[in-house]
């Protein structure tokens, strides 16, 4: 069958919408009819060379839709179910799945080469070869067969175009202050970068009982949004936000310290172990490309003040609990989605999307793919 979607053919290239051939559900695996994608800095780093992947790739890996097909042997899903992605795959059963730590699956070994756990490709295109979907799933496309390992069920009367946010951004910001960084009742966080990752971490923090959530953005329009995610102060500058780090903790520093800008930079994490207190943690979320050595700290700093530096990935979260969880969240009031989407937009204009992300004048930009059809 036939899919069109927003390819990629190599590093510094705009995202291409082509029509590509797209191989029918195998054993463990589903159709889906994609309803909507959000668009993530993760996708832009492709384009940028700050993920290192195997091209032609179809990016976008922020996907919720509706179940069409499935092949052999799947359980968790059925024809017509509605279901949110989870950009990790969970098996289940190995090591990780196994000990909470459902982000860490070993069937996502092959996320970033975006094929399927057993090297094969379910897009192809004549004059491109075998393409891949990035994080197993390659959500730009108006239709994608993907593992079911990557499918969470989600109740039907959700608003997919809503619903689609807790497949990567707001588990991963949330999660990395409440999962990381272990945020309790009156503590002090620093949140760095409140894009569509790090308003989830202000969202987060705040829910969790922090005292004050003190945020960094060099853009306005974030750091206003930013209030009414629970940011208590929010600074252009990260100097500014560690003298007022230092005057409200009466100079003890802060609890956790969320790196979450679009791109990570030693600057950043540097800030972010600085502006910690004895015995606190730095998570980083954030992402720069990998042979950029990011993290530069003095040991003696780390050992004396027994500082925590912490990676994270989608926020330390069980996706096939978590996405739930998020959404009953949203059901019951609690956490906000409606308000962290800035635009939508269709396929067609997806390259329009990212230069918004650029531009600092969206928060999270979603594909709609059920606007004008
Ligand atoms: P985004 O571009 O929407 O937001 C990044 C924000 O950082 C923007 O508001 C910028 O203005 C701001 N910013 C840039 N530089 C600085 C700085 N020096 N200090 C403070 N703020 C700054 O990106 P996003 O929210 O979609 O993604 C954020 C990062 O998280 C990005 O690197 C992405 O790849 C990563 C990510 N990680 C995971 C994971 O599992 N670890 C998952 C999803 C995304
Ligand atoms: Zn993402």
């Amino acid at each position: 069958m036939k899919t069109r979607a927003a390819v990629l053919t190599g590093y510094h290239r705009p995202f291409e919408i082509r029509e590509i051939d797209l191989d029918e559900p195998r054993a463990g695996e589903v159709l889906l009819t994609m309803s909507a994608a959000g668009l993530c800095h993760s996708d832009l780093h492709m384009v940028d060379g700050d993920n290192v992947v195997r091209f032609p790739i179809v990016g976008g890996h922020e996907a919720a839709g509706i179940v069409e097909q499935v092949g052999p042997g799947v359980t968790r899903v059925a024809p017509g179910d509605h279901v949110v992605c989870s950009f990790t795959p969970a098996c289940g059963t190995c090591r990780y799945c196994s000990t909470g730590k459902q982000n860490l699956c070993n069937s996502g070994a092959t996320i970033l080469e975006g094929s399927m756990p057993d090297g094969t490709f379910r897009m192809h295109d004549p004059e491109l070869g075998d393409i891949g979907g990035f994080c197993m799933l390659g959500a730009f496309s108006e239709r994608a067969t993907v593992s079911e390992l990557s499918c969470v069920k989600v109740d039907d009367w959700l608003p997919l175009d809503k619903a689609v946010l807790v497949g990567c951004g707001v588990p991963t910001g949330w999660g990395s202050a409440v999962n990381a960084g272990g945020v309790r009742p009156g503590d002090t966080v620093v949140v760095y970068g409140l894009g569509g990752v790090g308003m989830n971490a202000v969202q987060g923090a705040a829910h969790a009982g922090a005292k004050y959530v003190i945020c960094v953005d060099p853009v306005e329009f974030k750091r206003k949004t930013a209030l009414d995610f629970g940011a208590t102060h929010v600074f252009a500058t990260a100097e500014e936000a560690a003298t007022a780090t230092r005057e409200l903790t009466w100079g003890e520093g802060a609890d956790q310290a969320i790196c979450v800008v679009g791109v990570m930079t030693e600057q950043v994490v540097t800030d972010a172990f600085n502006v910690i207190g004895k015995g606190s943690t730095v998570v980083v979320t954030g992402v720069a490309n990998p042979a950029d050595l990011t993290v530069h700290v003095s040991g003696s700093d780390m050992v004396f003040n027994q500082k925590t530096i912490k990676g994270t990935l989608f926020g330390s979260s069980n996706p096939q609990h978590d996405i739930i969880r998020m959404l009953r969240l949203y059901d019951a009031g609690q956490l906000k989605l409606d308000e962290l989407i800035t635009r939508t937009y269709t396929l067609d204009q997806i390259n329009e999307g990212y230069q918004d992300l650029r531009d600092g004048t969206i928060i999270r930009g979603v594909i709609d793919f059920t606007l004008g059809a």
